[in-house]
């Protein structure tokens, strides 16, 4: 018996649902082929991400942690003790835990798409700090927003450091805002860490650093894709660009074809010529001027700016 010809070659198991793959999929095949950034965040992506964070290059982390260092009491001033903090991409949840201290919220609310590493953060947590009510949710930023009553309305305050919301076009950081806005009470707030707008050659060494770990960072993602869609990518065959575009004010990071090649996924394939890339991830940089706008488009007041010295980074806080 000879085994049916079939055009699909074999792929590996996929382990993500439908609707993930389904949306893989629509991205790859994109004229401009294109994937999500939240597909970075697999357990050694996450790590990756925290290796970026102490690279000398990698200025925002450290620049926010010492604006966090400087003005963390005046923060806290401006929320008041008893908060229900809510972490928007908590990761290791170190940045909210450096401020439990000054902040001493009631309750802490990290929420991240990386289960495991999540799970386990908020484990540590609570050994260290046993008076404050952990309650981690596992939970896809880029969906829209809906909290269990497990979480209180009174008193919410979203914390979202380290300028994830630079991974959102300026429309879809409005959009999400707004959602941020609706889900805080009158007595609610939003405290949020933005990159600001710098020289090129700053912004373009944080995205390309010397030894390689943000290029390591965005080819992880290959290996998330072949898990989560059964593709068949070689990191070996990509390589990592990444540069400033100053028209749109954002850092772009892409992966590019090293030579001509087919990849395979659960449901599609395609083919890319050498040279060509997939558009893994934006990174918007603002002004102060640009960034208090948004908040104000999506129903927010901003009452604290607190930025270094080069004005590199900010964080604010917006009242409800
Ligand atoms: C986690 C989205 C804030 O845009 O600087 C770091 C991700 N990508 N290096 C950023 C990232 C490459 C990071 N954010």
């Amino acid at each position: 018996v000879v085994a049916p010809q079939t055009s699909s070659k074999p792929v590996g198991i996929a382990h993500g649902d439908a609707a993930t793959i389904a949306e893989i999929s629509a991205g790859l095949l994109a004229q401009q082929a294109s994937t999500s950034p939240k597909y970075f965040y697999d357990s050694l992506g996450s790590h990756l991400f925290e290796a970026i964070c102490e690279l000398p290059e990698y200025y925002p982390t450290r620049t926010e942690a010492a604006i966090f260092a400087r003005h963390g009491a005046d923060m806290a001033a401006r929320i008041g003790p008893g908060a229900i903090l809510l972490d928007l991409g908590a990761g290791n949840c170190a940045k909210a835990a450096s401020l439990f201290p000054l902040l001493q919220p009631r309750q802490y609310v990290p929420i991240d798409i990386a289960s495991d590493f999540l799970q386990e953060a908020a484990a540590q947590l609570r050994q260290r700090f046993p008076a404050i009510d952990m309650t981690p949710l596992v939970m896809d930023l880029s969906q829209p927003l809906a909290l269990p009553a497990t979480v209180p309305v009174q008193g919410r305050q979203f914390f979202y450091p380290g300028s994830s919301i630079g991974n959102f076009t300026p429309r879809d950081a409005v959009a999400f805002l707004r959602q941020v806005r609706e889900n805080v009470g009158k007595d609610g707030g939003l405290l949020i860490g933005v990159d600001l707008v710098k020289d090129s050659a700053v912004l373009d060494a944080a995205y390309d650093d010397a030894i390689g770990v943000t290029a390591a960072f965005n080819l992880n993602m290959l290996r998330h894709l072949n898990h989560l869609a059964g593709a068949n990518f070689d990191p070996a065959q990509w390589r990592h660009v990444a540069f400033f575009n100053e028209a749109e004010s954002r850092i772009e990071m892409h992966l590019e074809a090293l030579c001509a090649l087919t990849v395979h996924w659960s449901g599609g394939e395609r083919r890319f010529a050498q040279g060509e890339r997939i558009h893994t991830e934006n990174s918007y940089k603002y002004t102060l001027e640009g960034f208090g706008k948004l908040l104000s488009e999506a129903g927010f007041r901003v009452d604290g700016t607190w930025t270094d010295d080069a004005h590199w980074f900010a964080v604010l806080h917006a009242a409800a």
